[in-house]
């Protein structure tokens, strides 16, 4: 039998708070075992909430020590305790202080929820309902107070003593202990509260403000590791800089702190004026970092220093607004990493990202609208469609108001909002004042799950001249289906949402500057009905069409082209993103007909001959756009395009194929590419785009070379493995190795980890690039690695390098046809549920799209599924997720 399905929480259910926290005052005396809280709350009745109304406060796995109001102990029967609140009968009308004693134990706290210990360093993690296992509270994003947080620990054992705002005050506290008091002046939910107590080390840095003020910068790492902060902190004070001058948003405090842990459920967060980070998303060395950790380690940085004004200074209403301030974030860290690095080969990282991982989301049994409707477990909703579909909604609205309005819309919301907890409403109120526009129909956007459907025909009229193009815009027809509707019929049922599409007309010769349309307007056509037609003059020629430039809407598009049609794009649109876009889809024309076991086999010369031309112009220019272009479309990115009845092996076969083709048709020059692209000896590692673009360059020659002649890949991998100053270029030989069976493999996973053998984070890659082998024998393998003595259940980063990497990057293994992997997923999510439920529904996911698989698979996946179902006492996190999954 199932759990019972838990309760949802509602949207439409929202009520103001009845009570509200002016000022907390927390005194936490930090112990391995017995942590003990003093909580001083300064509360009133609120005048929106109802009068009289019970005081419920939240909390979870306390100890009440004791209870007082206004410094008298409270009556047993004043009172409740339960395992999920303390609820205070009659409360006063007028303000009243309540002194709040509780004691926890940081070092049983497996669920990295609340106040725990990370290698025994004391940290706190309390986004979305985490503080309510610190204290009892009014844990809820609209009560916002002003915090003063005194610490004390033993000297020894945790030395750094860390709180949010500034600090004010430290000392002695009797024999080997010491205090610190922080004090925050900025109103907060309490999820946005931190602590850190520990023996760290600091690198620390400056900053000046835009109106002058003084930042002390730090990031503090575990002993020994400060140099390899120092990229993290170089992030820090360009995000600083960039913010200031690109949306105007100045820091606010006089201390700007970032912790490194090892034991994380998440990248990092943003607590004010004390990020608490994963450490991979702090630690970087050319030795142990891959451009792409640079990469994520900068826009991370970036992203949690930028939520200190969208989604602290002005926070959410309730946690149905989550996109509020994570779409918008995201947005904002995607434009700043933008600007640090290529925009163009950025965006197609975005949108790979956004296609992996949302599309498959939004198609299948876990899809939910921007704005959920429901939760049954909040933490279910860090989703890829809040967080990047949600940045994507922020685009379009840039797109549609172009950069002036929108700049002025983000001014407008930061300020009228600055202080508040507020929502989407709230926002888009800000760019409706501002440009004069009725916003209610781009809303629908945060309202409606899945990913649209745009069909676009297009038709060339010679004799006029003229040429038109048809759009029509649709649900899903998942989506359609499940509302009863026939295919064709969803356009009239559903209000259309307003669609920006950017676009252009492409000759053989080049973009058609002549050609017009009254309904585009810098370069943007907005599709705001069911369907539409527009038409071009000064369109003398056949043109091809360049839709959705820049990807500007997240939609799936439907458009006949030829291969013709789509290397006039490659060749000459002056859209970097369509040009990747029309190569990926030449390769997954012939990926899809492969997968689909076509009679006969669409032929490559043309595709060849064209990428052939692209290197020989572009390469040594563009390495990092070229490397994407030449990047075969993964096989996610096939199963997503097929749809449904999906054969993983299929898939894997196909795309084994394509990638001996072009490898065999283009060997020479990437032969020469690779020495070409070699750094001169003794050059010194750069981690910036322009260096890292040429490594990407280098190492997807070599993986084209070694699908092509396994032999000759084996060679110039086993070298550079050796060779590899950096790990980038040793990652990418052992990937390349790893794919090639043989004694070269294993001696090289061997001496890795021998190297690499007190590197947790480096051990990781080695976990993962095992675990996504795809051979029969590797599931036995992942099973051998668990008993690693690397490897542990209780580390959110090992579980996901060795399991996720598994079942999310290993399609023909995970989806075994005997179930094995199912059940493998099984074991290990029913086997972490009672330690880590947040983890352990996280990978639960990886089943996300099992309703795609042909009918073998799937009847494999829903027998795994339904044992999960049956356990008895699954947590709230997995039995909302196997709930949702089955229906
Ligand atoms: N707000 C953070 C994400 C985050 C959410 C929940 C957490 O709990 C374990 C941790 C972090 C961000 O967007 O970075
Ligand atoms: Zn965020």
């Amino acid at each position: 039998m199932r759990t019972e399905t838990p309760i949802p929480i509602r949207l439409a259910d929202y009520r103001p708070s009845d009570h509200l926290i002016d000022r907390v005052a927390l005194d936490i005396s930090l112990d391995a075992h017995a942590t003990r809280v003093t909580a001083t709350l300064s509360l009133r009745p609120n005048p929106a909430g109802r009068a009289g109304a019970d005081l419920v406060l939240d909390g979870e796995d306390l100890t009440l020590l004791s209870f007082e109001r206004d410094g008298v102990a409270l009556a047993p029967d004043a009172y409740t305790v339960t395992d999920t609140a303390l609820i205070l009968r009659y409360p006063p009308a007028e303000p009243f202080t309540l002194t709040i004693r509780t004691q926890v134990d940081p070092s049983a706290n497996t669920r990295l929820m609340g106040l725990y210990r990370s290698n025994g360093v004391y940290c706190t993690q309390c986004e979305a309902d985490g503080f309510r296992r610190i204290t009892y509270f009014l844990d809820r994003p609209d009560v916002m107070a002003v915090y003063t947080t005194r610490i004390e620990a033993d000297r020894e054992e945790a030395p750094v003593l860390l709180g949010n705002g500034n600090p004010i005050e430290a000392g002695d506290a009797g024999p080997g202990r010491h205090f610190a008091v922080w004090h925050d002046p900025h109103p907060k939910p309490a999820y946005l509260f931190a602590l850190v107590g520990g023996r760290l080390d600091r690198l620390g840095g400056r900053f000046t403000t835009r109106d002058g003020r003084e930042v002390d910068l730090g990031i503090f790492v575990e002993p020994g590791k400060a140099e390899r902060a120092a990229y993290a902190l170089d992030a820090v004070i360009r995000s600083m800089a960039w913010d200031e001058t690109a949306f105007g948003r100045i820091y606010d405090l006089d201390v700007f702190n970032v912790v490194a842990v090892s034991d994380f459920n998440m990248g990092a967060m943003e607590n004010k004026g004390l990020n608490i980070f994963n450490d991979r998303y702090v630690l970087a060395s050319p030795e142990t970092a891959t451009d792409a950790d640079y990469a994520a380690i900068e826009a991370i940085i970036a992203h949690e220093y930028f939520h200190n004004w969208s989604g602290n200074r002005v926070t959410c209403r309730d946690w149905f607004q989550l996109c509020l301030k994570e779409g918008l974030t995201v947005f904002r860290d995607q434009e700043f990493s933008s600007d640090m690095r290529s925009r163009a080969v950025h965006r197609i990282g975005e949108v790979r990202t956004l296609r992996a991982r949302q599309f498959p989301e939004d198609t299948g049994p876990l899809a939910h609208p921007v704005r959920p409707q429901q939760y049954a477990e909040i933490n279910n909703f860090y989703t890829a469609t809040v967080y990047e579909k949600g940045a994507e909604i922020v685009r379009m609205l840039r797109t549609l108001l172009g950069p002036d309005v929108f700049a002025r819309g983000m001014d407008r919301y930061f300020s009228e909002c600055d202080g508040t907890a507020a929502t989407v409403e709230d926002f888009l109120a800000a760019f409706a004042a501002v440009s004069g526009l009725d916003l209610t129909a781009f809303a629908r956007w945060y309202e409606r799950p899945g990913t649209p459907v745009v069909t676009v025909e297009g038709e060339h009229q010679a004799a006029a001249g003229t040429y038109t193009l048809r759009f029509r815009q649709d649900l899903p027809s998942a989506l359609a289906q499940g509302l009863g509707r026939q295919p064709g019929q969803e356009a009239d049922a559903t209000p259309p949402l307003v669609i920006p599409v950017a676009l252009g007309l492409v000759g053989p010769e080049g973009v058609l500057r002549e050609a017009v349309s009254d309904r585009v307007h810098d370069g943007v056509f907005v599709l705001e009905r069911a369907s539409d037609t527009i038409t071009f003059t000064g369109v003398p020629v056949a043109p091809v069409a360049s839709l959705f430039r820049g990807f500007s809407a997240p939609v799936r598009v439907a458009a006949v082209a030829t291969d013709a049609d789509r290397l006039v794009l490659l060749a000459h649109d002056t859209d970097p993103f369509n040009r990747w876009q029309a190569a990926q889809d030449v390769a997954m024309a012939r990926l899809v007909a492969d997968a689909r076991g076509v009679d006969r086999p669409m032929d490559n010369a043309g595709f060849v001959a064209a990428l052939a031309t692209f290197l020989d112009r572009e390469a040594l220019s563009d390495p990092a756009f070229a490397a994407l272009v030449l990047t075969v479309p993964s096989e996610g990115d096939i199963a997503n395009t097929l749809g449904q009845s999906i054969d993983p092996d299929a898939i894997h076969r196909a795309r084994t194929d394509l990638r001996r083709s072009l490898g065999r048709g283009l060997f020479e020059r990437l032969t020469r590419l690779r020495e070409a692209l070699a750094d001169p000896a003794g050059s010194r590692f750069s981690p910036d785009a322009a260096s890292a673009g040429r490594r990407a360059l280098r190492n997807v020659a070599l993986d084209l070379i070694a699908g092509a002649d396994p032999q000759a890949g084996l060679a110039l991998a086993a070298a550079q493995f050796d060779a590899a100053t950096t790990m980038t270029d040793r990652l990418a030989a052992l990937s390349a190795l790893a794919l090639i069976p043989g004694p070269t493999r294993e001696s090289a996973l061997s001496a890795f980890a021998e190297r690499f053998a007190h590197e947790p984070l480096v051990l990781d890659k080695w976990f993962a690039i095992q675990a996504t082998i795809p051979e029969a024998d590797t599931l036995d393998r992942v099973r051998r690695l668990q008993a690693h003595p690397a490897f542990a259940m209780t580390n959110p980063n090992r579980v996901r390098s060795l399991v996720g990497s598994f079942s999310a990057g290993n399609p023909t293994q995970f989806n075994r046809a005997d179930g094995a992997g199912y059940d493998f997923l099984a074991e290990t999510v029913i086997a972490l549920d009672p330690t880590n439920p947040q983890i352990a529904a996280k990978l639960l996911t990886g089943f996300g799209s099992w309703r795609m698989l042909e009918p073998g698979r799937q009847a494999k996946a829903a027998q795994s599924l339904a044992a999960i179902g049956a356990r008895p006492g699954l947590s709230r996190d997995v039995s909302d997720i196997v709930g949702r999954m089955q229906n």
